[in-house]
């Protein structure tokens, strides 16, 4: 089993559910059992003009591979009606494999850790929530340090 964190965003159509939904999808996953939820999070879109966010992020302990466990996530997302028109387009659903264990992945579907991950509170304040103080990224650099180079700025936990 891998211990998987994955980031959990959604604009559109009562985010607060869809991400509710994807917690439940993912605890069904074959392999699959969802370890902790962070809380719920909202900022504004990095992209402007779009609805506010609603983030989280979730631990997963899995034994489905890495680019198993991306193609069972992009069902959730399919199946909750995520529509890939635009890069950072609004969405229903998005599901970010952020870590997976302490394995750096460079594949054309899959970059792990997750790109820009190191720098966004949407994603650094939940995880912190889930991982123990001294808790190391994949390519070294512990969370502690991320978080103080990164202000509690624009988020609103929930
Ligand atoms: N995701 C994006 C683009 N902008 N902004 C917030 N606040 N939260 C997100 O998850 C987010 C974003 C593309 O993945
Ligand atoms: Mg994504
Ligand atoms: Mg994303």
């Amino acid at each position: 089993m891998a211990r998987v964190y994955i980031g959990l965003g959604s604009n559109l159509a009562n985010p607060r559910e869809q991400l509710q939904s994807a917690v439940q999808a993912m605890a069904q996953l074959p392999e699959t059992e969802v370890a902790g939820v962070s809380s719920f999070y909202a900022s504004d879109s990095l992209s402007p003009g779009q609805p506010r966010y609603t983030n989280a992020v979730a631990a997963l302990d899995t034994g489905l591979a890495p680019i198993a466990l991306l193609d069972a996530l992009q069902a959730i997302e399919a199946s909750q009606g995520r529509e890939r028109k635009e890069r950072w387009g609004p969405r229903t659903l998005d599901l970010d494999i952020l870590l997976y264990a302490d394995q750096v992945i460079d594949e054309p579907r899959l970059k792990v850790p997750h790109y820009h991950m190191h720098a966004r509170p949407f994603v650094l304040y939940p995880l912190a929530e889930l991982v123990p103080e001294s808790f190391q990224l994949a390519d070294q650099r512990p969370l502690s340090q991320l978080l103080a180079d990164c202000p509690f700025v624009g988020l609103e936990r929930l």
